[in-house]
């Protein structure tokens, strides 16, 4: 008997970056992720299913088990406050860096600054490890509007060309870490579909090398 494989991914660039690297590994899905709307999609292999979630709840989901495997940003993961995932490879797409940044010319050495950012965690060490007084703001998007509308000093977002950031005045101050999509596997289901998981994995890292 085969088990079905699982795999979470989320829509937006990650699912059209990985589906590549699943093509290469033999999955192609049989409905059209940009047209379907389905939020579980069959693939060619009638025992490998996908998943088609918020990026941000993809760790949750192979935490859990309900995929066995997954592709989530780093930038998730460094948020996600689980202990059940292996991160067994780097796909090296959707990538970026996570960066502080604050209005042209604009001085972030006052005794406690205001940080706004969706990445509350990695935010909050960044600021600890350089021994700066934050307050840190949570907000779910749009965080270039911060500083421009005097909700927060800098903000701590993804950048990747920085024309966003220059469309709005401001520029990058800090690097904090660089950030590509990730391979996560389940744990219990490395043990327990341990053959066909690391060949899956095999697979992957092919399709990345390729
Ligand atoms: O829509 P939802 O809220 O569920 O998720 P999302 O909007 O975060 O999804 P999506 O499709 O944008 O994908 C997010 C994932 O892609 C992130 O978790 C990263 O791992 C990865 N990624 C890579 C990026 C970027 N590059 C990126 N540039 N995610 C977002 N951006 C945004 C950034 O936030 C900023 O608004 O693009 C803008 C900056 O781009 P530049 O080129 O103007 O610098
Ligand atoms: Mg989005």
């Amino acid at each position: 008997m085969t088990q079905t494989l699982t795999i979470a991914l989320s829509k937006g660039r990650i699912l059209k970056d990985t589906l590549p690297l699943l093509e290469y590994a033999g999955i192609v899905p049989i409905d059209d992720p940009d047209t379907s709307r389905k939020l579980i999609l069959d693939t060619n292999q009638n025992d490998v299913k996908l998943l088609v979630i918020r990026a941000a709840d993809v760790p949750t989901y192979v935490e859990y088990g309900a995929a066995q495997v997954g592709v989530a940003g780093k930038d998730v993961l460094m948020e996600h406050e689980g202990t059940g995932l292996y991160e067994p490879v780097d796909l090296k797409i959707a990538t970026c860096r996570i960066m502080v940044a604050a209005q042209e010319g604009k001085s972030l050495s006052a005794q406690r600054i205001k940080v706004a950012t969706k990445y509350v965690k990695t935010a909050r060490s960044h600021f600890a490890t350089k021994g700066q007084q934050a307050e840190i703001i949570k907000l779910y998007g749009s965080m270039e509007l911060a500083p421009i509308a005097g909700l927060a000093d800098c903000i701590v977002d993804l950048v990747d060309t920085g024309s966003t950031l220059k469309a709005n005045g401001l520029a990058p101050v800090e690097h904090i870490a660089d950030i590509s999509s990730r391979l996560v596997v389940n744990k219990a289901s490395m043990k327990l579909q341990s053959a066909r998981i690391k060949e899956f994995i095999r697979q992957i890292e092919n399709a990345v090398a390729a």
